[in-house]
């Protein structure tokens, strides 16, 4: 329960780089919001976030601080293995959370926060997918949803790292990084993602011969639409992200980010984002902002814990197609009635 019906006092767990992202958004947004926690397995790291954040306590263990009655909701950043048990502990204390993607490492895992959020009756997990806050991919889905494209018949993305992480694997790179363009077909589309037949192929020694840092991931969606997203971590030019719906009548498309063009010399040049905080900046400003507004208002909104079920159940697929060099048809389990209502109340 919150103790000022006008202001959330939010713990963040786990202060890396987007845990920080998150703590100096909801420190940006005070008065109605407070950092009044925050946890981290690095002790120094956590206090230099503490002090940026004004009086907050720090906690060395998550556990307690989920658990410290100061903390009314909690954003949940730390490293994917802990985010299911974690949330699963919020909602073991009723507390409102937004865990980062993925919800879960396996669908298993991802199936009981779905279950115990069932068992509390009202939605209060939210989950990271922050390119559903995006003004270049709102852009494309209001066009959509507008008929603006006619049926959508296609979906293309790409998703585009400069670098990867040392000793990253195929599964991580799904885990990591495709799992916001299969959230993204799911939501741009409205559609459930059927099938999934994953190819990938190593073109970085240095991460081995078996890790796909390049991976072509295609869709067959429940309203007969197809998708192909490109998923290459270690493209080395810059961080780009798009996506283009292709529809009978026409196609909406994200539009290159970045700052401005310059013309000179018979050539034009335009910067490119070196990485996710940079391009996604505004969208997990909006993200943040719009969660604590919601919780103040008592209502919950956005990719909840069905969401973040379905996206690691289509993650799994990508692993085993990988593997296997089949496609995959996925098995999703019926949809609990508190994820087919529209916007329905968070814990009051
Ligand atoms: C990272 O964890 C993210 O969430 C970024 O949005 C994504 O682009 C990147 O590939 C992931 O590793």
């Amino acid at each position: 329960m919150q103790s000022d019906p006008d202001r959330i006092a939010v713990g963040v767990v786990g202060v890396g780089g987007m845990g920080t992202v998150h703590a100096e958004n909801l420190h940006a947004l005070n008065p109605g919001v407070q950092v009044v926690a925050v946890m981290d397995a690095d002790p120094a790291r956590a206090e230099e976030v503490a002090a940026r954040c004004g009086s907050v306590s720090v906690f060395g263990d998550a556990h307690e601080m989920i658990a410290d009655d100061k903390v009314e909701a909690v954003v949940i950043a730390s490293p994917d293995y802990t985010h299911a048990e974690l949330t699963l502990e919020c909602l073991r204390r009723k507390k409102p959370v937004l865990c980062e993607k993925p919800l879960a490492t396996t669908a298993e895992d991802a199936l009981k926060v779905v279950e115990a959020e069932v068992g509390v009756g009202r939605k209060l997990v939210k989950v990271g997918f922050m390119r559903r806050y995006d003004p270049q991919h709102l852009g494309v889905r209001d066009a959509v949803t507008r008929g603006d494209v006619g049926r959508p018949v296609l979906l293309k993305g790409w998703h585009r790292n400069p670098e990867t992480l040392p000793g990253a694997t195929s599964e991580f790179v799904v885990f990591s990084s495709a799992i916001h363009d299969l959230d993204s077909a799911r939501w741009l589309l409205e559609q459930e993602i059927e099938e999934v037949y994953a190819h990938g192929v190593n073109t970085e020694p240095a991460l081995g011969k078996n890790t796909c840092d390049l991976q072509l991931i295609q869709l067959v969606l429940s309203g007969g639409c197809l998708a192909t997203i490109e998923v290459y971590v270690t493209a080395g030019y810059g961080y780009e992200v798009g996506a283009e719906v292709v529809g009978e009548r026409g196609t909406a498309h994200t539009v290159p980010a970045g700052g401005v063009v310059v013309r000179r010399d018979r050539a034009l040049s335009r910067p490119i984002e070196g990485n996710w905080r940079a391009r996604f900046q505004t969208a997990y400003v909006n993200e943040i902002e719009q969660w604590t507004k919601a919780l103040i208002n008592g209502r919950a909104e956005g990719p909840d814990a069905w969401d973040g079920l379905m996206s690691v159940l289509a993650a799994e697929a990508c692993v085993a197609s990988l593997r296997s060099g089949l496609p995959q048809r996925l098995q999703a389990p019926e949809r609990p009635v508190l994820y087919r209502q529209g916007l329905s109340e968070v814990a009051g």
